[in-house]
Parts: structure tokens; C-alpha cells; sequence
């Protein structure tokens, strides 16, 4: 651990609101109602602090460990740059898409962004049976846009070097190889699954295929950089809001980019994919099969969207004399495919692996041994197949996989 860190406490905060200025503008530090730690995720402190006129402001500090963990788990405080570059760069593509960042402490650490505390976080609304309508499509044209605005389509030859060159983040990226692709076949001593899994997790680690799988799948995370991607895309990375009594979403938010790095674009939509058919297999496990299905129909959304959006910006190619439309048509169709392995790698660890969901983990007991066996049966199965690769078929194979292997009552 840096020697000289120093942890922002909720004492702290009025204080340190009042002397940045960009913070100070937003909110007013002399008459706080109330600061308080909001971070529920795995890594990161989260302050929210609201004043009496009901405006507020976030700071978040990249701790120099893995909170879940604790010290035991060092893990590098810089990450909050990546965090910055990744959100500045996606925000200038899809201002409406991505939290506003309104302050950067380098030295500490420290990010100050908007209060989204009128938003929830997708995974707990998704927990709670809420639609939001709009997100997953929204969540689709984000990728679209930063497939396309921060890869070579999009940005000169020298812009684009200077982007790879500051995001190269191999501490964080390392995490990833090791959580999402080695881990769940290759226990690290970091898995942990219901005794009753125990051979679910077995006949995952004895899956020739499968193990196969994950090491292409690696290998393309780990030399494909195709884009400034997230990283890290999943429903508790995604802040959603509906107007009172509204299913429709009016407002999506992505955050949370610390991941971020040059890599495979279809890394992004496979990590949508696998939480969709987490929250699908929460639901099937319930008996909402309706909602079940809902969630999964989620998958195409996604796609559709992305597709749309990186089909709009098409005409705007850098160099459309040897990128025609037939290199386009080929280039979605990999995405596509590419999608269902990255998804596999992402529903296997939340299963098996040291960083859980809430989707999964809330369930009772005896619901989630045939939730987790679905979806580890469908994380296989989607390794395997050859055909149709459509978003629609992944949907359709992991539900037929869920509901295969959901605790019957
Ligand atoms: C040690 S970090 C564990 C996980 O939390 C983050 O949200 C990423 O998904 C990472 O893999
Ligand atoms: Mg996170």
C-alpha cells in the first residue's frame, strides 16, 4: 500500500467539497444535509453528500485494496485514471449516456461526479421486478458508439495511438483474466459454490470444450484492442430512473469504468448478455417465468441497439476506401458470435467464482443450486453451439438451459 494514502472519511468531505472549486459550484458545503459512504461494489469508497437546497455531488476514492477482500487483496489506486479517461472519452460520444465527471484528484485518488441518487442501480431494480423499458437499448447504442468513436473508424492515427498508449491498464485487465476466463475452471482457491454445485463446478472444470473455449476467449480479450471498452459492463455498472409510476426508463447512465482498456468490443456485450440471463435465471428460479422471459428478451435489445448505432456511424469511417460495407457485414457478424463466448466466460464466473451477484445470491438456497446449475449448464451449451448465432438464439438456448435445471418445487 502507497505509503503516504490517505482515506477520505465522511468528516472529511464537507471540507474537502468546499475547497474544489469545480465541487463547490455544485453543491453547497456550508449547508450539508447529510454525507454519507453509499459504495456497495467490490473495490471503491462512494460519498454522497447533498446540501439543503436538495443538490448533491459523489466522490468516489480508489481504494488501494479490493474492498470485498480487504488489505490481503492489494490492488493499484491509479485505476481511478483509466476510470476518468474511459468516462471523459465515452461521455464526449453519448453525453446522455454516461455519468459527468466533475473533478479528478490525482494524487488522492479521488473522482467527483453527479449525483445520480434520483436513479437506482440496474441490478437492484432488476432484483425488485422492475422494467425500466428503454435500458437494454440504451445500454446498446453506448457500446455502438464507443466501438465506433474510440477505434480506429472513429479517431486519426496519431488521436488513436495517444488513447491506446494512456489506457494501457494491465493490473486491472489482469483481474479479469484471471476471474472470467482461468478461474472458474481453474480454482485458484477463490471459488466458492453451494455443496450442492460442487459437481456442477466439477463437470465445468472437466469440460474440455469449455476449458477450450476459455482460453480463446482469453486470448482475444488479451490481444484484440479494438476499442476503449468498459471492461466491466454489467447491470450494477448502470444507473437507471423512471418517472413515477413509469415502467419506461428516462434516464440510463453507464459508470463505474475502471476496467477499462483497449479490447474486444463484443467483450462489452457479452458481459450485457451473461447479467441478463442472470436476472432471468433469478426469475425463472421464483416461477416468474413471464418475467423470466422478459429478462432474456433483453439480450436482443442490447444487440439491435448496438447494431443500429454502430451502423449510423458507419458512413463516418476513417478510411472508407478499403472499409466497405462487405468489411462491416463480416465485422457485426464476428461481434455477434464473439458475444456468446465473452458471455459464457461472464455467467460462469458469477457462478463459481470469488465475485458474486445479488441476482443469483439472494435467492434461497434451495432455489439457487437450480438457478446456478442453469446457468453454468447454459454457459456450456453456449460454447458449443454452431448454427444460428443470432442474439435471439443465445436467448433461447440459456432460457431452454435455465428452465431445463431450475429447482423444481
Ligand atoms: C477483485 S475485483 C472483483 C470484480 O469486481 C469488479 O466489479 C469486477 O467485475 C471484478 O472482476
Ligand atoms: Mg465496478
Amino acid at each position: 500500500m502507497e505509503a503516504d494514502y490517505r482515506f477520505l472519511t465522511v468528516e472529511e468531505v464537507p471540507g474537502y467539497l468546499a475547497s474544489v472549486p469545480a465541487l463547490a459550484e455544485r453543491i453547497d458545503a456550508d449547508r450539508l444535509l447529510s454525507v454519507g459512504e453509499i459504495g456497495d461494489g467490490n473495490l471503491n469508497l462512494v460519498f454522497l453528500a447533498k446540501d439543503a437546497d436538495g443538490r448533491g455531488v459523489v466522490v468516489k476514492q480508489a481504494l488501494p485494496y479490493v474492498r470485498m477482500v480487504g488489505e490481503g487483496w492489494p490492488m493499484t489506486p491509479e485505476r481511478e485514471k483509466h476510470e476518468i479517461q474511459s468516462l471523459l472519452a465515452h461521455h464526449a460520444l453519448v453525453p446522455d449516456l454516461v455519468v459527468e465527471v466533475l473533478h479528478h484528484d490525482e494524487e488522492r485518488h479521488i473522482i467527483g461526479m453527479e449525483d445520480l441518487s434520483d436513479h437506482r442501480v440496474w441490478r437492484h431494480a432488476l432484483n425488485d421486478g422492475a422494467t425500466h423499458d428503454g435500458a437494454a437499448a440504451a445500454v446498446g447504442r453506448y457500446i455502438g458508439a464507443v466501438a465506433f468513436g474510440t477505434s480506429v473508424f472513429g479517431l486519426g492515427r496519431t488521436e488513436l495511438a495517444d488513447a491506446q498508449a494512456e489506457a494501457i491498464n494491465p493490473e486491472l485487465c489482469e483481474i479479469t483474466e484471471d476471474l472470467v476466463f482461468t478461474e472458474p475452471s481453474v480454482d485458484a482457491g477463490r471459488n466458492v459454490v453451494l455443496p450442492e454445485n460442487e459437481p456442477d463446478a466439477a463437470a465445468l472444470a472437466a469440460d474440455d470444450v469449455f476449458v477450450d473455449a476459455m482460453g480463446w476467449a482469453k486470448y482475444a480479450f488479451m490481444t484484440h484492442g479494438e476499442a476503449l471498452i468498459h471492461g466491466d459492463l454489467h447491470t450494477g455498472s448502470v444507473m437507471v430512473r423512471a418517472p413515477q409510476g413509469s415502467t419506461v426508463a428516462d434516464s440510463v447512465k453507464v459508470f463505474d469504468s475502471e476496467f477499462a482498456f483497449y479490447g474486444p468490443v463484443a467483450f462489452d456485450m457479452g458481459a450485457t448478455w451473461a447479467n441478463y440471463v442472470l436476472a432471468a435465471a433469478r426469475a425463472f428460479a421464483m416461477g416468474d417465468d413471464e418475467r423470466g422471459r422478459w429478462a432474456l428478451g433483453l439480450v436482443d435489445q442490447t444487440w439491435q441497439a448496438f447494431e443500429d448505432e454502430f451502423r449510423a456511424r458507419w458512413p463516418e469511417r476513417r478510411d472508407p476506401r478499403v472499409w466497405r460495407d462487405s468489411f462491416l457485414e463480416r465485422r457485426i457478424a464476428d461481434w455477434r458470435a464473439e458475444s456468446w463466448l465473452f458471455a459464457a466466460a461472464k455467467m460462469s464466473r458469477r457462478i463459481v467464482g470469488a465475485a458474486k451477484v445479488t441476482d443469483v445470491q439472494t435467492l434461497p438456497e434451495e432455489l439457487r443450486v437450480g438457478a446456478a446449475r442453469g446457468v453454468l449448464a447454459a454457459a456450456r451449451a453456449a460454447v458449443r453451439a454452431d448454427g444460428d448465432r443470432s442474439a435471439t438464439a443465445f436467448a433461447e438456448l440459456c432460457g431452454a438451459e435455465l428452465l431445463r435445471h431450475r429447482t423444481e418445487g
